[in-house]
């Protein structure tokens, strides 16, 4: 029998165009290239990174080919049996252009993912990326343009939205081009906690918390204040995958729901419910999906818990945790993510070979070769 294939749908690239447009920057996000010309650049990627104090080789991080190669991306793939991936544009996206620059950039980034993935034999679709300065009449033209593009399935979003997060009602019109064009929205974070909730020894824990802490909370801030805002009511048909396994989403959902029956603000509504129409619980089971990269079984469980088995989506995050040893081919995110998922199902193989590629099939209408 043929193994089952293995959908990756967190896994990331910067186009050769987008790395040109860092390139050509010198305020954060930028790419700073090392006199040292073997020396893979440095990605600026965080106003903290910019610190003239350090040496350029030990600002920021090294940004070498596997983030930009798609033959890389295609090796890493073989060597761990993956059949198809979708790509997204990694973090920080167009956020930082200005409202005149965004709309171009924004149509050569997509048509760069669009040409990779239609040369691809089958193995790769893309999560496209939207320019969130623009105005708003502009980022819904080019989501009708992505509609038309053949491999594009949704869109890869930060949490600040236009800017002032996704309880913005500004972002209305997106929503409403988004639900239309049956787009997915793949909500994930980048600029995580202020560094004062680190504290003082922050550095010497390198990006862990920022990473392991930071990014899921700002994914469940983001989430939770779309769901406040009765986004899912207005837009009953909007589909989110949030990054992380839903940051911490499953594990607060509860508490979020019972924050909100307990608060004064919200007028009861028909149902003697308080806060949006549609519930928290009903929001979680129709309008989400959750990957499941959380690297544990303990993490599979709760996503699943709270969306559905056939709404959890395998993903590796790859090129980002690159084995630390040199010239190592198998890389631990994958493997850690793999056994989670196995673990969490136990003896239910049908329903892990879904969350390892036939729920994200089904979902994003994939044609594996
Ligand atoms: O954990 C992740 O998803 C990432 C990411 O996407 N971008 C990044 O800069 N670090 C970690």
């Amino acid at each position: 029998m043929a193994p089952s294939p293995i959908v990756d749908i967190h896994t990331h690239v910067y186009p050769t165009t987008y790395l040109a447009l860092l390139r050509s920057r010198t305020e954060v996000p930028y790419l700073l290239d090392l006199p040292d010309k073997l020396a893979p650049p440095r990605l600026i990627i965080l106003p903290s990174d910019d610190d003239l104090a350090l040496p350029a080789h030990q600002r920021g991080r090294p940004i070498d080919s596997s983030y930009s190669s798609i033959n890389q991306k295609i090796d890493f793939m073989k060597t761990h049996d993956i059949t198809t991936s979708v790509v997204s544009l990694a973090n920080p996206w167009l956020d930082f252009l200005s409202p005149e620059e965004g709309p171009q950039w924004a149509e050569k980034v997509n048509n760069e993912l669009e040409d990779i993935c239609s040369t691809s034999l089958k193995c790769l679709y893309a999560f496209a990326t939207l320019p969130p300065s623009a105005p708003a009449s502009r980022i819904v033209g080019e989501i009708h343009r992505l509609s038309l593009l053949p491999h594009i399935r949704g869109i890869i979003l930060g949490t600040t939205g236009l800017s002032k997060g996704l309880d913005d009602h500004g972002l209305e019109p997106i929503w409403s081009a988004l639900e239309s064009a049956k787009l997915l929205i793949f909500l994930h974070p980048h600029y995580g906690l202020p560094s004062s909730v680190y504290g003082p020894r922050a550095s010497e824990y390198g990006h862990v918390l920022p990473l392991s802490l930071g990014f899921p909370m700002e994914t469940t801030v983001a989430f939770t204040r779309m769901w406040l805002s009765g986004v899912f009511d207005r837009h009953p048909k909007l589909k989110v995958l949030i990054a992380h396994a839903g940051g911490t989403v499953p594990f607060l959902s509860g508490r979020i729901d019972s924050c909100v029956q307990h608060e004064r603000h919200f007028p009861e509504n028909e149902g003697g419910k308080r806060g949006p129409k549609r519930g928290l619980k009903e929001v979680l089971r129709e309008n989400v999906w959750l990957d499941a990269v959380v690297y544990s079984p303990t993490g599979v469980r709760a996503a699943v818990e709270v969306v559905g088995k056939e709404r959890v989506l395998f993903g590796t995050d790859h090129p980002f945790f690159p084995p630390l040893e040199e010239g190592a081919e198998e890389w631990m995110s994958m493997g850690t993510n793999v056994h989670a998922v196995k673990e969490a199902f136990g003896d239910d193989e049908q329903a892990a070979a879904k969350v390892l590629g036939g729920n994200a099939i089904e979902l994003l209408g994939l044609d594996v070769a």
